[in-house]
């Protein structure tokens, strides 16, 4: 969990953060003199903020590296990761990839951030890398060199390779308990750097926006809330319609009860916008009160709360939408598509911890050619949304491992209709 610092979570400080930004920004930009806002806005402020984007973009290869290592070395039995792995895996990519197309065409729909282009941002040089062709995206898949692939962050090839060693690793049986305890150690490891880099996220937040509202006045946070309405709409849509919806069509098992059950892991995930925390709750919630059985809810869990990011995905989504307006750049079919692809797998490498959904947001622009500046914009409000998206997280990991369970009659339908089974031990 993150540090409370003198009283105050890390998440008033953050709000805090963006809400000083905003005012410092709206008043230097009303009467900022050109030598002030030189040093203080060009100087200061940009330090500071890139310094912590960058310090972001800092988290991604190795949070990637270890969270996914622990996710497939997590599986034990090869035989079981072939089945158990293969449904879960799929079932998890496509709610993925429902999740980023619902959030694409509503951000279409509504349009957050139309008619409002960035001021004095250069967008000639923003213009959507050319989506490579889908026989190159999967060819290239498969790292040529392994080590350029981590140097260059190239999170595909990353991904591949980590999965391939992950089963290697299994291949190997007991030699494995020492790199798989190391990796348990890596992986915690990491969370920690994320904490620290979090810590900075009030002052970070704070030079961020009040830069981008000196430059650009009060009228930025109007797109803003457009945003937000479409980021929560789509969220929700996803979480009482689709999930649902799939969990209805695939499993036949009735919606309703399901939502009741799994209300506590999504508090849980609410509280404290991380997966990762949740899982002990999603996991008790799944076996003891859906009557999932142990050997599938313990490997579809903690794997859904590693690769499976459908509220991240659709945060993903939006905020491109939003991003590709507020720069006035056109992505086009192709640039939406190259968003789909890399939300989808982004979502694979994000870790359940608080913020790194944005962290993986910075992948996605980059691969479209949006500036990964615009990130100012949302960051202040993202530490709400998190908590939001993290509660659909969950629930797409436990309607996966729910559906999963009962095509392997590893479900036990009464506990499941047993509307007090299990009460107590959330
Ligand atoms: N909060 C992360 C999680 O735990 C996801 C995100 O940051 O988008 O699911």
């Amino acid at each position: 969990t993150i540090p409370k610092f003198n009283g105050m979570s890390l998440t008033s400080k953050i709000m805090l953060g963006m809400v000083g930004g905003l005012v410092l920004g709206a008043i230097l930009n009303m009467t900022g003199s050109a030598s002030l806002n030189a040093w203080l806005v060009d100087g200061i402020f940009y330090m500071i903020g890139t310094a912590f984007v960058n310090g972001l973009k800092m988290l991604v290869v190795p949070l990637v590296v270890f969270s996914l290592i622990c996710g497939v070395l997590g599986i034990g039995d090869i035989r079981v990761l072939g089945r158990v792995g293969g449904k879960s895996f799929v079932l998890y990519i496509l709610t993925t990839a429902i999740a980023i197309a619902t959030a694409i065409l509503l951000g279409l729909l509504i349009g957050p951030g139309e008619g409002f282009v960035m001021e004095g941002v250069d967008t000639s040089g923003v213009t959507a890398a050319e989506a490579p062709s889908v026989w190159q995206v999967f060819a290239n898949i498969v790292p040529s060199n392994p080590v350029a692939a981590l140097a260059t962050g190239d999170m595909l090839q990353i991904i591949f390779y980590v999965i391939v060693v992950g089963i290697a690793a299994l291949m190997l049986g007991e030699q494995s308990e020492g790199f798989a305890k190391a990796c348990e150690y890596m992986n915690d490891l990491m969370m920690k750097v994320v904490s620290i880099v979090m810590a900075f996220a009030p002052y970070g937040v704070f030079c961020l926006i009040a830069r981008a509202f000196a430059k650009e006045g009060i009228d930025l946070f109007i797109p803003v809330l457009a945003y937000v309405v479409t980021l929560t709409g789509a969220l929700l849509l996803h979480l009482f319609v689709t999930l649902m919806l799939i969990l209805r069509l695939v499993s036949g098992l009735n919606p309703l009860t399901f939502i009741t059950k799994i209300r506590p892991a999504q508090i849980f995930a609410f509280s404290t916008a991380s997966s990762n925390a949740t899982i002990p709750v999603t996991y008790r919630c799944t076996t003891q009160r859906m009557g999932v059985d142990n050997s599938v809810a313990s490997f579809t869990v903690p794997f859904g709360a590693t690769i499976n990011m459908d509220g991240t995905a659709i945060m993903q989504g939006v905020a491109t939408v939003f991003l590709a307006n507020v720069y006035g750049v056109d992505l086009g079919m192709s640039g939406y598509l190259t968003v789909i692809a890399m939300a989808v797998l982004a979502s694979i490498g994000t870790a359940g911890v608080p913020g790194v959904g944005l962290v993986m947001l910075t992948m996605v622009l980059t691969q479209v050619g949006l500036p990964i500046e615009g990130i100012a914009l949302i960051l202040g409000v993202d530490r709400l949304m998190d908590m939001i998206r993290t509660a659909v997280n969950i629930t797409g990991d436990a309607v996966v491992t729910t559906i999963v369970a009962k095509s392997e009659g590893k479900l036990d339908h009464a506990v499941y209709d047993d509307p007090d089974a299990g009460i107590g031990t959330d």
